[in-house]
């Protein structure tokens, strides 16, 4: 079975990596200087010149982009092409703010949908592979990246898009897919459905590439359970290309960065300073070969961890830790910082499956949390005192992994709105 979709990149020596980033860096960073007069700004009053900038080790005298920035620039403003050579764009599906618009050349499409046959590669694909790519199609880049890359691996794809469950199922089950590519909730979902029709012996999935939000380890063992698979994770962002930034081998031990394509740092998020291999910290790309839309030292909010441990699939590329939620996901709740992420692990190790709810709000001027979970059908009850019971218990698991005091409210099985995309963990009332 072939194993990578590009060894001589993927398992590159460390010096051979380095050379393409060093080499591929100075270009990038002239073609921006050139023809971004918004960057080039930035670099004239941060006192930096192309010149400056030699290779990786210059990187970090390049000044950040922030989606502050991406707002400020909405639409075209960073754009490094002239219209007539971009052959798409693609959005977030952010909700508060302007939208951040990217573009692409066809030659942005054609790396962008490598990048994403590396992940389905990795995740076992070949062109015998039945690929159900169930993410959303349209302005969200999870569709039509997935899309690319199953295309070019040869797998047969199925561009299902998200939602109607109902005919995903029937594909699934008629035309044998056996890998899954949707966001991690949806997944549960899924798998929920099929084991409720007891169709779970008419599926030939193998594999899941589930990406898109935060999911713990603990959801990626029901995933695996449910459905029989194994279960990749994969990253992106709509800022540096979408889906297959970085991607999941069979070591499921982070996900390995197309660091040829895209090079991680990690920050401290107040202060900027770069930090060293191992460090937690927020994560920061620089794309060194896009065309149309080409950020340099783009601030992701994501919190999470790089390493350069040796990794038993044999690629050299360098991994990145599941994210550990967003700085701006991050809650602060009577002063203490929350992630929905840790609220998750708490109810997966209690026997609960992750469909819950977190709802902040303000009363008397001091803050409140509250979360909503549904009972499973094998731990639903219906009497109040086994409910109170439950509640208390799961009160004082949360109480010990947060450092505070959380309202809990069982509700019945399937209560709780399901997503087809990203799902909504928190309502912060605060803000209304
Ligand atoms: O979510 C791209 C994508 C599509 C990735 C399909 C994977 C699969 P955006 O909508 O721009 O792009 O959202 C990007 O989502 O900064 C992270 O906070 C979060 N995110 C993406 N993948 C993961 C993941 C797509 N595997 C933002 N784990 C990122 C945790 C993720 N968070």
């Amino acid at each position: 079975m072939k194993r990578y979709y590009q060894p001589e990149i993927e398992t590159a020596s460390p010096e051979q990596m380095r050379a393409w980033q060093d080499e591929r860096l100075v270009k990038q960073v002239r073609h921006v200087w050139d023809n971004v007069p918004y960057y080039r700004k930035k670099m004239e009053e941060k006192g930096v010149t192309p010149d400056d900038i030699k290779g990786v080790d210059d990187l970090h005298k390049l000044p950040f982009l922030t989606k502050d920035d991406l707002r400020e620039c909405y639409p075209y403003g960073l754009l490094a092409k002239p219209l007539g050579d971009c052959v798409r764009i693609q959005s977030t599906s952010g909700t508060t703010g302007k939208r951040v618009v990217a573009f692409y050349t066809q030659h942005d499409v054609d790396l962008w949908d490598e990048c994403c046959a590396r992940a389905i590669t990795a995740a076992g694909g070949t062109n015998e592979d039945v690929c159900q790519v169930s993410y959303g199609y349209g302005l969200f880049t999870g569709g039509p990246g997935l899309n690319g890359g199953s295309h070019k691996v040869g797998c047969l794809t199925l561009p299902m898009s998200s939602g109607n469950t109902d005919r995903q199922i029937q594909f699934m089950t008629d035309l044998g897919a056996t890998i899954l590519c949707c966001t991690p909730s949806y997944a549960a979902y899924l798998a929920e459905t099929i084991n409720e029709r007891g169709l779970r012996d008419k599926i030939k999935l193998k594999a899941g590439i589930f990406g898109a939000e935060a999911w713990s380890e603990e959801m990626r063992r029901d995933i695996q359970k449910q459905l029989g698979i194994k279960a990749y994770d994969i990253y992106g962002l709509t800022e540096i290309t979408g889906p297959g930034v970085s991607f999941e081998c069979e070591e499921q031990t982070g996900m390995h960065v197309n660091e040829d394509h895209f090079i991680p740092e990690i920050i401290d998020p107040n202060t900027g300073e770069v930090l060293p291999e191992g460090a937690k910290g927020e994560l920061v790309f620089t794309s060194i070969t896009k065309e149309a839309f080409p950020l340099l030292r783009y601030r992701t909010r994501d919190i999470c961890v790089l390493s350069r441990k040796k990794c038993s699939c044999g690629r050299t590329l360098i991994k990145m830790a599941k994210p550990m939620g967003r700085s701006d996901d991050m809650l602060i709740i009577k002063g203490v910082n929350v992630f929905p992420s840790q609220v998750e692990a708490v109810l997966l190790e209690q026997g609960y499956q992750a469909n819950y709810q977190i709802i902040v709000d303000r009363v008397n001027h001091s803050d409140t949390m509250e979360v909503q979970v549904e009972m499973t059908p094998e731990n639903f009850s219906d009497s109040l005192a086994k409910i109170t019971e439950m509640e208390k218990n799961l009160v004082a698991a949360l109480k010990t992994m947060l450092g505070i005091y959380a309202k809990v409210k069982l509700v019945a099985p399937k209560s709780i709105a399901r997503s087809e995309g990203k799902a909504v963990r928190v309502i912060d009332k605060r803000k209304i």
